[in-house]
C-alpha cells in the first residue's frame, strides 16, 4: 500500500506533496502532483511505486503524523464527475424520494440501474471541491440533505485509473425528488464536494471491489448515524464507468470520477449546521468535514 497526500506548511508557506508508506511513515516528494510522478515514472520505465521508492530511499521521514498536518485535496481535480444509482441502496433511496415512498411503477432509477449506459453527471470543479477538515456547505433552499460517501477514481487523460480516493457527493434529496431535472441543483453548489484524505496508488491495490466504506455523522460530538458498505456490492465495473465518461469527451488529467453511493442515512435524517461527517475507506483513510449552513444570498435587482 502506498498513498499520496498534499499538505500545507506555514513557515515558510508552501504546499508539499508526500507519500505515506505501508509502515505509516511520511516522506516529502520533490514534485508538485501525482500526475508529475506518474509521468516521470513512465519516462524511466518504472512502476510508480518503484519510482517513489527510488526517490525516498536515502531520505528521512517527517517527524509528524498525518493528524498533525494541514491536509489539502490530494489532487487538484479540474473536474469531479459522479456516477449514480450504481448500488441497489441508492436505487431504493432515489425511488423513495421520487415517489414519497408510494412506489408502484418502474422509475427512471430502476431503468438506469439495469441499463448498459450508467448515469454520469458533472459534480464539481476545482474551486468547488474542498479537502479534508475543510467546511462543507449546506444548501440554503433544501430541507433534506445527506452526505454520499463514495469511492473516487483518480484518472489520467487517457482514463487510466491511477489511484483511489474518497469523495463526498453532498446531495439534496428533496430537490432531486421534486423533479430529476433539478439534478444539477441537487448536486452542485459551493463546497458541495470533498475529496481526500489521500490517493491510494492503484498499482498497490489487489482488489478494488473489496473496499469497506464506513460513514459516521456526529452532532454535538454524539454519533447520530453510522452505516457501512463494500465496493463488492457495486452493480458495475470501474472500467465501464470510465469508458462512458471518456466516450467522445475530453478527460482532463487528474479528473476524479465518484462511483456512486452505497450508504444512505434513514429517510427522516437530514444534515444540520455543525454536523461532522466522517467517511472511512480501508487503506485510504478518513475524510472528515464539518458542515455549515449558508445564509441565503440576497437577490438584488
Ligand atoms: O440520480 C441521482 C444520483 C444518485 C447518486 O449520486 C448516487 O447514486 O450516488
Ligand atoms: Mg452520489
Amino acid at each position: 500500500m502506498m498513498r499520496i497526500i498534499r499538505f500545507e506548511e506555514n513557515h515558510p508557506q508552501k504546499i508539499i506533496l508526500a507519500v505515506v508508506t505501508n509502515d505509516h511513515k511520511i516522506y516529502s516528494l520533490p514534485y508538485n502532483s501525482l500526475l508529475e510522478i506518474v509521468e516521470q515514472s513512465k519516462l524511466k520505465n518504472l512502476k510508480v511505486v518503484e519510482f517513489i521508492n527510488e526517490i525516498i530511499k536515502d531520505s528521512l521521514p517527517l517527524n509528524k503524523s498525518l493528524e498533525e498536518l494541514n491536509l489539502l485535496v490530494p489532487i487538484e481535480a479540474p473536474e469531479v464527475w459522479a456516477c449514480g444509482v450504481t448500488y441497489q441502496k441508492s436505487r431504493e433511496a432515489r425511488n423513495y424520494e421520487a415517489t414519497k415512498g408510494k412506489l408502484d411503477t418502474t422509475t427512471f432509477y430502476d431503468k438506469v440501474y439495469d441499463a448498459e449506459r450508467p448515469e454520469i453527471f458533472m459534480k464539481s470543479t476545482k474551486d468547488r471541491t474542498i479537502g479534508p477538515n475543510k467546511v462543507l456547505f449546506l444548501r440554503s433552499d433544501s430541507n433534506w440533505q445527506i452526505p454520499e460517501p463514495e469511492l473516487g477514481l483518480v484518472l489520467n487523460g487517457d482514463g487510466e485509473i491511477l489511484g483511489y480516493t474518497i469523495g463526498n457527493d453532498m446531495s439534496c434529496r428533496d430537490i432531486e425528488g421534486e423533479n430529476p431535472l433539478y439534478l444539477p441543483q441537487a448536486k452542485i453548489w459551493s463546497r458541495s464536494c470533498s475529496i481526500g484524505p489521500s490517493i491510494l496508488l492503484a498499482e498497490t491495490v489487489e482488489d478494488p471491489y473489496q473496499f469497506e466504506i464506513i460513514c459516521r455523522i456526529y452532532r454535538n460530538e454524539e454519533l447520530v448515524f453510522k452505516g457501512s458498505a463494500n465496493t463488492s456490492q457495486l452493480k458495475r465495473r470501474f472500467e465501464d464507468l470510465v469508458k462512458f465518461l471518456k466516450r467522445d469527451n475530453i478527460l482532463f488529467p487528474g479528473t476524479v470520477l465518484l462511483t456512486g453511493t452505497c450508504i444512505v442515512p434513514p429517510n427522516d435524517f437530514t444534515l444540520a449546521n455543525g454536523d461532522r461527517i466522517e467517511i472511512e475507506v480501508s487503506g485510504i483513510g478518513k475524510l472528515i468535514n464539518p458542515v455549515k449552513s449558508q445564509v441565503a444570498q440576497q437577490v438584488t435587482s
